[in-house]
């Protein structure tokens, strides 16, 4: 079997340092190479590298003789909102690089995150399905959407091997979500933990599909390794999790932790989420790769209070 040599851009992001510690453990420490604009302070190989640099992401990839990359610096919906023309840049940029590095036979494979984030308003917002009407409002979305578009075309034109997923809002406790309209989800444990209260951006009635961390790990070296053959999506799988509101994770949150009180200031990100499915249908992900989430909301809200609290060292 040939030895994977992998590569993750953004490796100090929430999902990359994640997906860094998986896959090491998966193929060991030397095989997988953690890259980011910014300096990552861990063991093993690592590289500052910028995503929209082509030189230096071949430079990279000759010097280790990858095989996989996992790109996954981009900027995401509420920071894009404030930078759109570079959030455009980034992520188309980035993604053109990883697919010419294909196209020209240096890497073998790429997974590449899209996001619920590529539906807008028309979309139908209960169990959106695979294929519907897609109109996204945000320049984020409208990266997501685009770079779906390229993916499968340069899968059909130069049987370029991309995999991607529409990721829901992720959960985690090891690392913190990076300027997403979904972070919500994340700050209230922070805040539930060290201060009893929490402002939510978001409407306490904002319904939308999100997915504890290692289920979204799972996922993502599950398609990584699924047989070409078995997958009818190049552009990228939908994907689903659970689906909460702030008020429900609250209640959720309160149950667990006493006096635990929260209250509503939606900002800007609230028409964001407006815009977005509040289900996801994920049914040909089910049926192609064998996909099966585990986390429910008791689930994630009890892993992410255990182990947040004992990494805030508040035990
Ligand atoms: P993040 O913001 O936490 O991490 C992104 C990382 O990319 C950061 O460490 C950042 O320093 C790095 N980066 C930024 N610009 C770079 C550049 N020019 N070159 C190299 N590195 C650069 O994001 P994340 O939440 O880990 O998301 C990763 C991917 O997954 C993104 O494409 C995002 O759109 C997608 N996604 C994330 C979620 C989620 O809830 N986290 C949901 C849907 C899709
Ligand atoms: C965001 O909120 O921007 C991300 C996403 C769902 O793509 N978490």
């Amino acid at each position: 079997m040939e030895n994977k040599r992998i590569l993750i851009v953004g490796a100090k992001g929430q999902i990359g340092s994640e997906l860094l510690d998986y896959l090491r453990a998966k193929h060991g420490t030397d095989n997988v190479i953690g890259a980011d604009l910014r300096t990552l302070h861990i063991n093993g190989p690592t590289e500052v590298l910028d995503v929209m640099d082509f030189s230096a992401m071949r430079a990279v990839v000759e010097k280790y003789g990858i095989t996989e990359i996992y790109l996954l610096a981009a900027l995401l919906s509420a920071t894009a909102e404030k930078k759109p023309e570079f959030a455009w840049e980034l992520n188309m940029k980035g993604l053109f690089n990883a697919l010419n590095l294909a196209k020209e036979g240096l890497i073998k494979k790429i997974f590449w995150p899209s996001s619920i984030a590529v539906f807008g308003p028309g979309t139908p917002q209960e169990n959106t399905p695979q294929n519907t009407i897609m109109d996204p409002n945000t320049v984020y979305g409208i990266s997501k959407l685009a770079g779906e578009r390229w993916c499968e075309y340069y899968h059909n034109k130069f049987g370029v091997d991309v995999r991607s997923l529409r990721y829901p809002g992720l959960i985690s406790w090891k690392s913190q979500p990076g300027g997403g309209t979904t972070d919500y989800a994340v700050e209230i444990f922070y805040e539930a933990i060290q201060n009893g209260n929490y402002t939510c951006f978001l409407d306490k009635n904002r319904e939308l599909p999100m997915m504890y961390m290692s289920d979204a790990i799972r996922a993502t070296v599950q398609l990584m390794e699924a047989p070409a053959e078995k997958l009818n999506i190049w552009s990228s799988y939908n994907l689903s999790g659970i689906s909460f509101t702030p008020e429900q994770i609250a209640m959720a949150i309160a149950d667990r932790i006493n006096n635990f009180s929260i209250d509503y200031k939606p900002d800007f990100r609230d028409k964001i989420a407006q815009s977005w499915p509040s289900s996801i249908n994920d049914d040909i992900a089910k049926a192609d790769w064998n996909w099966k989430s585990e986390f429910n909301l008791d689930a994630i809200v009890k892993d992410m209070i255990t182990n947040l609290t004992n990494k805030l060292q508040l035990s």
